[in-house]
């Protein structure tokens, strides 16, 4: 259960930390020669900054989303520990009584510049489901659960008396977190967690979720909409596009379809045991799964710092897990695959999901070569500005569409610390350079051709410049 103490506590940390000091540290707390990259990073996540987290953009994603904040308190922790707590606490807010912690916490901008997508959360209206909170507006669904990890990487940068009392901080609602993952997502204790739609993995419009939302799940009048060339009508409406090539993001079609999946969800009122009984669009996605694997060992990190006992039931299941990866592995392809939950098919079409068991960490370190060797092929992973999210010989590839084919920091940062944790340091410092560079020659933007290192999306995007702040201080 959501612990209210933790909640409160969370609050009055926040507040009793200056939260607007970003940006204009005190001269002893910089590093003497610290790179321009770095300072620029600090000022864009400034100008991101809305007091207790960060805006992954304010023009295009003006709230708070689960792994952004991740990624950007393990940025901040390298110049300003109170404030990446403060992310991490403030993520906490969101976490509904089950143990769910939303991928979105919605902020009701009052600043009429800001023209957000559901300001008001009655897109999402988390309210349907009894165990959301009452006094904030979330999504309904979660994100991959890189909080662990988050938490360890700012406990690293203190003293182990302070770190015992940060952990102590967020124990509970990541232990919370974690039973709800096994209890709602994995109903036949299977180890290996399912998810309900594209937004849970992060990487939206991927490859494998597409090709099987298109073959199973898109509605009659979305089909209608793309034989006639309709949904074309689409893109004046759309706000994302205001900003963005359109060419650069999802199609009208996969838009369409997203929110038809979303509206599908809302109409269960995200609760998983009715979702289930009617809709078949269930999958055990790799690169959630993976990361889930790291968050535990994380968590058992953390737990082992506390001297606290995990809850047997808990160690038993994440035992599972580790072992269930592997039945994602196609000895045909010689791959790994995220699986249909409900026929346990493995789902044959190649994503950047393919390199994350690297960062999992309990796979074999044969496989883990293998996985290299997929880095290293140029007709696949190994492109000049790797690592594409979609394989360069894929029919779905395209440099410039969002996640069938740019590059994007955060899945480099998880790689990299995925070869590094299997003694694979030449690989990890060539990706670490390969993409330091792309950000100094195209600035921080949400993602980047993997074949000319262009940049595409929104610029001055916030992981993009936390994670670059981590790379170049910890790489
Ligand atoms: C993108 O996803 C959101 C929906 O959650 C969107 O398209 O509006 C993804 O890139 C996701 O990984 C990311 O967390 C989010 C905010 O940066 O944007």
């Amino acid at each position: 259960m959501f612990n209210r103490k933790l909640k409160e506590d969370s609050e009055e940390e926040i507040q009793s930390l200056d939260t607007k000091t970003l940006g204009s540290l005190p001269e002893e707390t910089k590093q003497p020669e610290v790179p321009d990259m770095v300072d620029q990073a600090i000022e864009v996540l400034g100008n991101n900054d809305h007091g207790s987290f960060t805006m992954p953009s304010p023009k295009i994603y003006p709230h708070q989303w689960l792994w952004d904040s991740c990624f950007i308190a393990i940025g901040i922790r390298n110049y300003d520990v109170d404030r990446a707590k403060i992310e991490i606490l403030s993520l906490l807010r969101g976490q509904w009584s089950n143990g769910m912690i939303p991928h979105m916490i919605l902020t009701p901008h009052a600043d009429v510049q800001i023209d957000a997508y559901d300001k008001h959360g009655k897109i999402w209206r988390s309210w349907l489901n009894p165990n959301a909170p009452d006094d904030i507006s979330t999504s309904g669904i979660t994100q991959p659960p890189m909080i662990a990890e988050a938490v360890i990487r700012i406990g690293e940068k203190m003293k182990i008396t302070e770190r015992r009392a940060w952990y102590k901080m967020v124990y509970q609602s990541l232990v919370d977190y974690h039973e709800w993952l096994y209890n709602d997502r994995d109903p036949h204790g299977e180890g290996l967690v399912l998810q309900v739609h594209p937004w849970e993995t992060g990487l939206d419009n991927t490859p494998p979720w597409m090709h099987e939302l298109h073959e199973h799940l898109l509605p009659w009048w979305v089909r209608v909409a793309e034989k006639s060339r309709l949904e074309k009508l689409l893109t004046p409406l759309r706000r994302d596009t205001r900003f963005i090539p359109v060419d650069q993001r999802f199609s009208n079609v996969e838009a369409l379809a997203l929110y038809d999946v979303q509206r599908r969800l809302r109409r269960k009122a995200y609760d998983t045991d009715k979702i289930l009984d009617h809709a078949l669009f269930a999958i055990e996605d790799l690169s959630f799964n993976s990361i889930f694997v790291r968050a535990n060992t994380c968590l058992v990190e953390i737990a082992k710092t506390l001297r606290e006992e995990l809850p047997e039931t808990l160690v038993t299941s994440m035992k599972k897990t580790e072992k269930a990866l592997d039945q994602l592995w196609d000895p045909f392809a010689s791959e790994y695959f995220s699986r249909d939950f409900v026929t346990h098919k493995l789902l044959a079409t190649s994503s950047i999901a393919a390199l994350m068991p690297l960062y999992a960490g309990c796979i074999s370190k044969e496989k883990a070569e293998t996985l290299v060797g997929l880095l290293e092929n140029q007709h696949r992973f190994g492109p000049a500005y790797p690592v594409p999210s979609a394989p360069l010989d894929s029919p779905f590839f395209n440099p410039e569409r969002y996640w069938q084919g740019p590059t994007w920091i955060n899945t480099n940062w998880m790689i990299i610390d995925g070869l590094k944790r299997y003694g694979f340091n030449d690989h990890a410092a060539a990706l670490t350079e390969s993409t330091l560079e792309l950000i100094s020659k195209s600035g921080f933007h949400e993602y980047f051709s993997p074949t000319t290192g262009d940049p595409a999306g929104v610029d001055n995007f916030s992981w993009t410049a936390a994670l670059a702040i981590d790379l170049v201080t910890n790489g």
